[in-house]
């Protein structure tokens, strides 16, 4: 049975205080808070193992290497991947992509298309962007609605025979949207393009299953998922990251070294460059174990329950509209005041302990999608309580009071 004062319990943050008043955290789309579960595995790791990995015959270096090698096969069952090479440890979503999206240099030429959404994070949008300046590829937008939902029909008359490769985020850190990715998947494959997914957003309510979705490439940063910071995921399928380049020289990426010719490691090795983050890649495979052990349906449950709870509380301030109303959605609530800068209206919430995200959520066209400068983001994790969102209706309220 899920007891959230219990899960409360694992995560030492929580009973703190922020200007005085119990801190209420409600920015979990930036990052998450960490159960102590991983902050313990941290710990162990630097004052009982920490050693360089993947070089040593000496004890230490073969315990951390073997725990490092560890997560990374945890990594491969929670996403289901066939092989544990396919999964590559980057330092999180944004080194994911632009992973991808260097390796695709050489693939590319001018002329071929390339498709990505209204509902893209700016790392999802960049690093194509400069993909295009190099190889004179186009860049194409699946447009969205009102309500934050990609206009599939849209989709369909964008993909083509011209069409190499479509990005698309899994779930909206801005709107909260769910995208039918597996739709869009099997759209893309019939004319033959490769599929990345960003699932920074998904990841920390669900879990995803790459054969399933027969994804080509899915990306993810531990932080948002419980774990550390500086450390996530690129899962490819084999056969496009043999295809791919390696995406930065140096040690550990290496077959044999010659002044006249290198040849590269196999993967996963051929991606990993230098002294990998050691100790984030194993606290990353505790994080998805201590979220296992919750459960995931558990979790989408609860946090379901979170946001129907906030939606409806919400509505009930005049004045206070909601941006991102698909059917679809995560514990993700963007809202503004009529009249008011949201970010007077963050900085008033937190003077009262509670902590949301105010601004463009490095999302800048859906913000001029919907001609506002930015939002209020509320963002729930399984952790949250009805009674923290009572808190933030009424700090609203007062903050409402106060600005107009
Ligand atoms: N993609 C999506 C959908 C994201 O939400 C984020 C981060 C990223 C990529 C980049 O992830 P990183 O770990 O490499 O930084 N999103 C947010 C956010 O919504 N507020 O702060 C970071």
């Amino acid at each position: 049975m899920f007891n959230v004062e219990t899960i409360r319990k694992d995560f030492p943050i929580l009973t703190r205080k922020v200007n005085g008043k119990p801190l209420v955290y409600f920015d979990n789309a930036a990052t998450s808070q960490k159960p102590q579960q991983v902050i313990d595995a941290i710990v162990d790791y630097y004052s009982n193992y920490n050693s360089n990995i993947h070089r040593g015959v000496h004890s230490l270096s073969q315990e951390a290497t073997d725990k490092y090698e560890l997560a990374r096969h945890k990594i491969q069952k929670h996403f289901n991947a066939q092989f544990a090479h396919e999964i590559i440890f980057t330092s999180g979503t944004t080194h994911s992509i632009n992973l991808v999206a260097s390796g695709f240099s050489s693939l590319l030429k001018k002329g071929d298309e390339i498709i990505v959404s209204a509902l893209e994070h700016h790392s999802n949008i960049v690093p194509w962007q400069m993909l295009c300046e190099r190889t004179g590829a186009i860049l194409k937008v699946i447009p969205m609605n009102q309500d934050g939902d990609l206009i599939m029909s849209e989709y369909d008359k964008l993909l083509s025979k011209q069409t190499k490769l479509v990005f698309v985020n899994h779930i909206s850190n801005a709107l909260g949207t769910i995208n039918p990715i597996k739709y869009i998947i099997d759209k893309a494959h019939q004319v033959d393009a490769a599929v990345l997914i960003d699932g920074a957003q998904a990841c920390p309510h669900l879990k995803p299953d790459v054969q399933a979705l027969d994804v080509d490439f899915y990306v993810a940063s531990a932080h948002k998922m419980c774990g550390p910071t500086g450390v996530g995921m690129l899962y490819g399928k084999e056969a496009w990251l043999n295809k791919l380049p390696p995406y930065q020289g140096g040690g550990e990426m290496i077959a044999e070294v010659t002044f006249q010719k290198t040849t590269y490691a196999e993967l996963p090795h051929k991606f990993e460059a230098g002294t990998p983050n050691i100790c984030g890649g194993i606290a990353f495979g505790a994080a998805i174990d201590y979220m296992n052990t919750i459960g995931f349906d558990v979790i989408a449950h609860y946090e379901q329950d979170l946001l129907e709870y906030a939606t409806l509380k919400l509505h009930e301030i005049e004045g206070l509209k909601i941006y991102g109303t698909s059917k679809n959605k995560t514990s993700v609530i963007s809202f503004n005041l009529e009249g008011i800068h949201p970010y007077d209206v963050g900085t008033i919430l937190d003077k009262m302990g509670i902590a949301v995200r105010t601004g463009h959520h490095c999302a800048q066209p859906i913000m001029d999608y919907f001609k506002i400068p930015g939002t209020i983001r509320a963002s729930f994790a399984f952790y949250n309580t009805k009674s923290e969102i009572d808190s933030l209706v009424n700090a609203i309220k007062k903050a409402k009071m106060m600005l107009s």
